[in-house]
Parts: C-alpha cells; structure tokens; sequence
C-alpha cells in the first residue's frame, strides 16, 4: 500500500482580466497542499457559461501557468469534468470561491470540498464595465480633457 506523500488542491475558473482576487484565491489554495491544478474555463465553455471574457483562453491559461504557485494547468471544457479531473488527478481538496457555495457538494463524496473567502471589491466584470465606460466616452472630449490639462499645467509651471 503506497503512502500518499503529496496532498493535491483543485480549482476552476475563468480568471479574465487577471487581477488581484484571482491571485489570492491561488496563493491561499495552494497553501492548502502541495500540488495546485488549475482547470481554466476555455472560450467554448464560456459561451455556454453565457459568459463574454476579454482575454483568450490560451493567453489566460499562459497567465495561471506562470503563477508561482500554480503546479499544472488543464482546460475546463464541461460542468460535467470534476468528478473525472478529482480520480484522475487523485485529488484530496477541491475549492472554489464563495460564491459557488454549496454548488459542487456533490463532490464530497471523491474529495474534500472548500469555499473560501473571496477578495472584496474587485472582479472582471466591474474591470470590464470600467473599460466599457472609458470607451464610451466620445474621443473628442478625452482629447478636450488632455487640452485643458495641459493649459494648467503650462500656467502653473
Ligand atoms: N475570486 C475571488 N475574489 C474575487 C474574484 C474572484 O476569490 N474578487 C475567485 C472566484 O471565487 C473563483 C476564482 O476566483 O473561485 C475564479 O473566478 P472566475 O474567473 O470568476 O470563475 P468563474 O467564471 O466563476 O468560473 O466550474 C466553475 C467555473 O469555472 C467557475
């Protein structure tokens, strides 16, 4: 009978316009154990999410890569993976963000299911409707703005 060694945390996400309470939520998993796998939701699944992300899927699966404390990225193609990622994977932890509380339960039966805490404050969607409201204000006026900035700035130097 081989001892298990290794302690292995999952995870799945979007993670679009990667920010700080994406970053958290990794660092406090992979605290957690000692293998972090991150399932990063593709485009196609997305759609079916009804969800529009910003970033492609290959650049957001490249970001999760390259975080520190991310061991091993996969595609998060259908709700219906989990289970087979969790036996696969042999996984002892699988957690998710507060707010999928109570949704993935039925993976209590193949693993240990946490949601933490997420960061306050912060998420692509308000990133997204900021970018949105940027874009929608006309060019003329933002260049108008730089204008009057810069007479200011010329009579106060
Ligand atoms: N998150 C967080 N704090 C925030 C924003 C997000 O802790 N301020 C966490 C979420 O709770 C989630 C993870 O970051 O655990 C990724 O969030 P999303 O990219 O929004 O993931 P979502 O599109 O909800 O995909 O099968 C599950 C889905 O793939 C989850």
């Amino acid at each position: 009978m081989s001892l298990k060694t290794k302690k292995t945390i999952i995870t799945y996400g979007t993670f679009d316009m990667f920010h700080i309470g994406h970053l958290k939520i990794l660092q406090r998993l992979s605290a957690l154990g000692d293998r972090l796998i991150v399932a990063v939701s593709t485009d196609e699944f997305n759609k079916k999410k009804g969800k529009k992300t910003l970033i492609p899927f290959e650049q957001r699966a490249e970001i999760i890569e390259n975080i520190k404390c991310v061991d091993k990225v996969i595609p998060e193609l259908t709700w219906d993976q989990k289970v087979e990622d969790v036996e696969k994977y042999d996984v002892d932890v699988f957690a998710m963000g507060d707010d999928w509380i109570g949704k993935f339960d039925f993976l209590n039966e193949y693993c240990e299911v946490l949601y933490l805490e997420r960061t306050e404050n912060i998420s692509s969607t308000d990133l997204k409707k900021s970018l949105r409201k940027f874009s929608s204000i006309p060019k003329e006026d933002i260049l108008n703005a730089f204008e009057i900035i810069e007479k200011l700035k010329r009579e106060f130097e």
